[in-house]
Parts: structure tokens; sequence; C-alpha cells
């Protein structure tokens, strides 16, 4: 053995060690110059804009036969970095992600370090334990009682939506899992193609009906085509007027497709809407699954980071009455792209609903307690419908270890204060006009207004022009790379301007550059 261990000790693994340890060095000292520092630097830009014609010309995106140096290779990195937007400034607040932090960032090099896949205990031993400890706490956060329910990381908030409308619809029709045998399988392929060209959804079933509210993301008509259910099975509830799902509006609607034979089964409450960032009135929401019987999911993978929170967690009042809650890290808890969960208070229902026990993974013959990676009702392995997986939970348990609960709560007070502070400072400013005057979230909605139409109210061709407003001060923040802002009009409103704020690392003084910002460059 000890002269195994000793061969083994001389043993490296990466050919020419040497040769590549320079190069991974050199890589390294790139991304954390270029990348991490510069790149959040205020001092630089956001962005380098260039078309997607002069892009082509500036950077080698071809791929040969022949390989390249790494003196080449060094390049293409820089320039990689030189081109790309940087997520971490300060001035990017353009998206519901932004900020780089150290931790999160070691946490993501590590996971792409070690190169896990978690489906078992046995392939990933720490990730799975880490994923059980991190989606305990985050039930327990959400108020399930004693963290009790099940969980997963998934790729990204959608995906988390479509999983809480796959258990909702197997808890409500168990069956329409098919049994394991071939003939059923390709019977169901067939099936599935056929549906996902129609909009009526599950023909077979009885008409199965959502509700969500038409401020609510699109994921959830998105996964609901994509699940069979159909678009025209996503009933939309309309919003007050700071963007709330009205529940009287609710119960017509759920009245409304019962009395059409439809079978109502899910609603999905959003905490956090992705443009103007409402939240739902949960509770009022959940009495009224309660009475229908439906699923009540809360879509929270934006609001969510608001529960570490004592001073802002209720507005996610009610959510501990959900049977799943999507919430995402990478969101307002800035944990590095991606990190995304799906919490339910179910034990057991993921793995019900979308096990196969695959018998080359999850062998029920190992040497270990197999519990941790079965699939069986509490652990890891079988529910998800991906096989191999990323482990996304190493970056945020890291972030969590390095500030702990407290860290967060910090974090969430300083990014509600700054949003506050934003709207305060432009409500009654001159040249800006609040899309609704007192934001739920960190998403802060208005129009910047050009001197030139602001004696122009009365024209009837004022929204019009107000509408091409926003693209035309975007292009300019582009191409000049001073800040990056997103907008979109949105029912009968011309483009206005979303800026959202997740980035702790900001302050007042941040604020005022980015109103200022908006002045200069829609001074005309
Ligand atoms: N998943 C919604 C995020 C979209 C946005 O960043 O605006």
């Amino acid at each position: 053995y000890q002269t195994a261990t000793k061969k083994l000790a001389s043993f490296e693994s990466l050919p020419n060690r040497e040769h590549h340890e320079d190069f991974i060095k050199k890589c390294a000292e790139i991304l954390i110059r270029e990348a991490v520092f510069e790149g959040t630097n205020r001092k630089n830009r956001v962005l380098q804009w260039n078309s997607p014609e002069e892009l082509q010309k500036l950077m080698d995106f071809t791929l040969r036969t022949s390989p390249s140096s790494h003196d080449e290779l060094l390049d293409l990195l820089r320039n990689t970095v030189n081109y790309s937007v940087k997520t971490g400034h300060p001035y990017f607040v353009n998206q519901l992600f932004s900020s780089l932090d150290p931790y999160g960032l070691v946490g993501q090099w590590a996971t792409d370090a070690l190169n896990p896949s978690v489906y078992t205990y046995e392939v990933s031993p720490v990730f799975t334990l880490m994923e059980e400890v991190v989606l305990r706490e985050m039930r327990t956060i959400v108020g399930f009682e004693g963290g009790r329910g099940d969980g997963i990381f998934c790729p990204g908030g959608s995906i988390a939506n479509g999983y809480a409308i796959s258990c909702a619809r197997h808890k409500f029709q168990p069956e329409i899992k098919a049994t394991a045998s071939v003939t059923n399988l390709l019977k169901n392929i067939a099936n599935i193609i056929l549906l996902l060209l129609q909009t009526k959804g599950l023909h077979s079933l009885p008409r199965l009906v959502l509700f969500t509210s038409e401020d609510a993301h699109y994921s959830i008509k998105k996964l609901s085509s994509f699940l069979g259910i159909g678009t025209d099975n996503v009933y939309l509830i309309r919003t007050d007027d700071r963007g709330r799902m009205d529940p009287s509006h609710l119960i017509q609607e759920i009245e409304r497709a019962l009395a059409e034979g439809g079978a109502p089964f899910m609603v999905s409450a959003t905490a956090g809407t992705t443009v103007i960032g409402a939240f739902d009135p949960i509770d009022q929401i959940a009495d009224i699954c309660e009475k229908y019987n439906l699923w009540l999911h809360v879509d929270a993978a934006w609001g969510g980071g608001a529960l570490m929170s004592s001073k802002h967690r209720s507005l996610l009042k009610g959510i501990e009455r959900a049977d799943s809650v999507t919430w995402n890290p990478h969101k307002l808890l800035t944990a590095p792209q991606q990190c995304s969960t799906l919490l339910l208070r179910h034990e057991g229902l993921l793995s019900e609903t979308h096990s196969t026990h695959a018998a080359y993974l999850f062998q029920k013959d190992k040497f270990y307690d197999t519990k941790f990676d079965t699939g069986t009702k509490k652990f890891n392995g079988d529910k998800h419908i991906q096989c191999g997986r990323r482990a996304d939970v190493l970056k945020f348990w890291f972030m969590w270890k390095a500030k702990g609960t407290l860290g967060f709560e910090k974090h969430i007070n300083k990014v509600f204060d700054n949003a506050k502070f934003f709207a305060d400072s432009i409500r009654n400013r001159v040249g800006f006009e609040m899309l609704i005057d007192q934001p739920e979230c960190t998403n802060v909605c208005f129009w910047y207004i050009p001197e030139s139409l602001r004696n122009a109210k009365q024209d009837s061709d004022y929204k019009e022009r107000l509408h091409k407003v926003a693209p035309k001060i975007k292009e300019r923040m582009m191409k000049e790379g001073s800040m990056m802002v997103t907008y979109q009009a949105q029912k009968s409103h011309p483009n206005f301007f979303r800026i959202v704020f997740q980035s702790s690392g900001l302050d007042r003084a941040d604020m005022l550059h980015l109103i200022e910002e908006f002045e200069r460059l829609g001074r005309d």
C-alpha cells in the first residue's frame, strides 16, 4: 500500500504539469486583475460597446483544425474579458442580478475546479450534504415547520417554477406519471410532442387550469406549455395599481373555470414581480387556495431574499402557507449565476413525481446508507429531471459561512435602503416621473422626461414621443459604457426605465451619480 501511495504521490495527473500550471496561473491573474478588480472599478466602463459586426472583426471566434498557442489563448481570454459586460460593476443595474461577491466567486471557482455532478453521495459526498443543510435552512426561513419538506437546486427560476407545476399536477392527478414500460414511454413521447404543438394541453385529462397574475414571470406560461397544460389554461388575474394580484378577481376566475367544467389545480403568486417588484397578498391568496383546495406556489425567485431581513420579510407574509416556493439566491442575495431553488412543504413528492430509479446510478446494494442518493422520501438523487447537475450550492454555502445569516440581513437592509433613497431622490425631481410612487422591492420604475417634452403632456403624440426616449438614452449609455439600466413598455405605459439594486457595495453617492447620469444622457 505504501509503495503504491509513493508512486501515486509523484504522479502528475495533468499532462505537462509545469506547462499547464504556468498557463492556469497566468489566466487566473488576468481574471483577478481584469474581470474582478478592474471590472468592478467605478473609474472603468461597465462595457465596451461594439456592434456584432465590429466584434466579429475584433475577436477571432472561428474554430480551427490546428491548436492555438498559450499566448494566443491568453489574448483570447483578455479579449473575452475586455468585450464582456462587467455585471459586477456598481453601475450594472440592468437585471435582477448584479454584483460580484468575493466568497461566491471563490465558491464558483472551487466548484469548477472540482467539476462535480450532484446525483449520488458516491460522486458528490460534500455537495450532497451541503445541499441538505442549505435547503433545510432556507425552508426554515420560509417558515415551513421545523424546516421540514423537500427541495432542489434548479438551473434557473423558470425551471424551478416548472417543477412546482409538475408537482402540483402530480398531486392533483398522480396517474399523469407513466408506468415505465417501453411501449408506454414511446407512446408518451409521441403524446408530449403532439401536445407541445398545441395550446389546449392534455386532452385526455380534465382541463387543468392554473392561475397567476398578469404581471407574473413569463415562465409560468412557458412551463405550462412545456408540461402540456397549454397557455390557454393559464388564467391571468388582474393586478392593482401597485402590481399586486387582485384576490377578488382570482375568486371570479376560479369560479369561471369551474363553471366551464375546467379543473383548477394551482395558483402561482409572485413575491417580487420582474418589472415592478410587487408582492402579491400571499395570506389572502392562501385563504382562497384553502377554500378551493388548490396548490399554492409562490414565485419568490426575486423577492425571496427579503425573507432574510426581519425588517422586510413581512412583504412575504403568508409564504409559510405555500406548498412550494421558488427562491433564487443569485438574485437579491447576489450568489453568482446560477443559484436557484425550489422548496416544498411536502416530503417525498419530488421523488414521487419525477423518479425513474435508474439502476446504474441508484443501486440498492451500495456499501453506504443509500438514503442519501436513492431519491427515497427525503434525500437527493432521483427527484430531479436532470441527470448530470452542477453543484450550485457551494458558492452560496460559502457566502453564508462567510457572512452569516446576519450578514445577509444587513445586505438586504442596505439594498432596500438604497432603493428607497433613489426613489425619494427622483420622486419630486424635475425630469423624473415615477411609474409607482412607493416601490415595494428594490426595482424602481420611472420615466426620464427630457426638457423638450416637459411641457408637451397635452399633445396628442406625447406618449408616442415619450416611448422613444428610453431606447435613445439606453443607446447612449451603452455606447458610452457609463451604466446599464433596462427599459420596457408595459400594458398601456410607454417605455419606462427599471433600475434594480441588489449590490450592497453601492451607497447614496452612487444613487446620486446614477440620477445625474440620466440627466446628462437625456439632456435634450
Ligand atoms: N428571471 C427574470 C430576470 C429577468 C431580469 O433580469 O430582468
